[in-house]
């Protein structure tokens, strides 16, 4: 079982006060908190072993290299990858999207279908956009019905012979659904597509297994899963990454280089131009341990719990609506209350120590659906408890008072 008190000691950010209040940050959706266990390897890495990696014979530069590709073995070994060299490092989720989708523009043509689904961040909408501009490929949009799941009948009408790519997120970051990956790659399959998963919001919660889902692709950031801001990656099947060209040129990914010819080197250094994000990539793997150590199976339990509490809860408030109802989803509740605009509600419980996001959440398409600006959203991770629920339904109640 988690012991939630024992693990808050592990955030020093979780003692701190905002606007004289002590601190629920509920914004886990949009970023998560930092253990001491990853903060101390980023001080670590700073203060004894700061060098670029793969480029010298010093000790240093060793190190840090050693430290480095170790984690990429621990990142391979979290989401079972069969090689190391199938984890990119990239800047993030959506650094990864662009690189597949920049990937792509050579390999699609005028008449090619692309689906993605409903419930998708803009970067899992916009760099497929940008992809059909260039090839003459069309976008197809799997529906959602009013709980926020897909319509799995109307994605299996839209597959066909010349679907070509299917991309989808594992987790709505705006409403909390889970979708049905595994149905999804399969159907995408068989017509011969190739599958993106954007598992953003899935990584903080589960433990994929991308041998098991058989995906072709899939994307993570880092910041979600407790670990640095700008780190993230990009899995892909060994074969579709030799297929893709690079995404940017520059050091590190050439084998070799003249004024007449490059040639580029292999896996993962073709797609890692540049300096990457040494420190960032050691502690996106420090992260992973840490989450590891909890155990996915326990964090999971308990944020189910901290989902139903908070739902229920919330739904006794008078014109509460939440949206996003599916019957599998994470801990993330969105909802409005009334005509009250969301971010009237945001701004007064910030003023109280609580963080939610408000706004559209980069998925407009949702928003549209419902007819609405946006809404609030709490987003819970394993760090919060049924006490600090209690206390943003406090606030949320006096809030609702002010403004009503
Ligand atoms: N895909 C999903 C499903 C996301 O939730 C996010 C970030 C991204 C992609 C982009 O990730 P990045 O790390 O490259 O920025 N989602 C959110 C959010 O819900 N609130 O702030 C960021």
């Amino acid at each position: 079982m988690l012991d939630v008190q024992k693990i808050r000691k592990d955030f020093p950010i979780l003692n701190r006060t905002v606007n004289g209040k002590p601190l629920i940050y509920f914004d886990n959706a949009a970023t998560s908190q930092t253990p001491q266990q990853v903060i101390d390897v980023i001080v670590d890495y700073y203060s004894n072993f700061n060098a670029n990696i793969h480029r010298g014979v010093h000790s240093l530069s060793q190190e840090a290299t050693d430290a480095y590709e170790q984690a990429r073995i621990k990142i391979q070994n979290h989401f079972n990858a069969k090689e190391s060299h199938e984890i990119i490092f990239t800047s993030g989720t959506t650094h990864s999207i662009n690189l597949v989708a920049n990937g792509f523009s050579s390999l699609l043509k005028k008449g090619d279908e692309i689906i993605v689904s409903a419930l998708e961040h803009h970067s899992n909408i916009v760099p497929w956009q940008m992809l059909c501009e260039r090839t003459g490929a069309s976008l197809k949009v799997i529906p959602m019905n009013e709980n926020g799941e897909l319509i799995l009948s109307d994605y299996d009408a839209l597959l066909n012979e010349n679907t070509k790519l299917v991309f989808v997120n594992h987790i709505s970051n705006a409403l909390g659904t889970i979708n049905p990956i595994e149905y999804i790659i399969e159907k995408a399959h068989a017509v011969g597509a190739a599958v993106l998963v954007d598992g953003a919001q899935s990584c903080p919660h589960i433990k994929p297994d991308v041998q098991a889902l058989d995906v072709d692709f899939y994307v993570c950031s880092a910041h979600k899963l407790c670990g640095p801001t700008g780190v993230g990656m990009l899995y892909g099947k060994e074969a579709w990454l030799n297929k893709l060209p690079p995404y940017q040129g520059g050091g590190e990914m050439i084998a070799e280089v003249s004024f007449e010819k490059t040639t580029y080197a292999g896996l993962p250094h073709k797609f890692e131009a540049g300096t990457p994000n040494i420190c960032g990539g050691i502690a996106f793997g420090a992260a992973i341990d840490y989450m590891n150590n909890i155990g996915f199976e326990n964090i999971a339990k308990y944020e189910q719990e901290l989902l139903d509490y908070g739902s229920e809860q919330l739904q006794q408030i008078e014109g509460l609506k939440i949206y996003g109802t599916a019957k599998e989803k994470t801990s993330v509740i969105s909802f409005n209350v009334g005509t009250i605009h969301p971010y009237d509600i945001g701004t007064i419980l910030d003023k109280m120590g609580i963080a939610v996001r408000t706004g559209h959440h980069c998925a407009q398409p949702i928003m549209d659906f419902y007819k609405i600006p946006g809404t609030i959203r709490a987003s819970f991770m394993f760090y919060n408890t049924k006490e600090e629920i209690d206390a943003f339904i406090v606030a949320l109640k006096k809030a609702i008072m002010m403004l009503s």
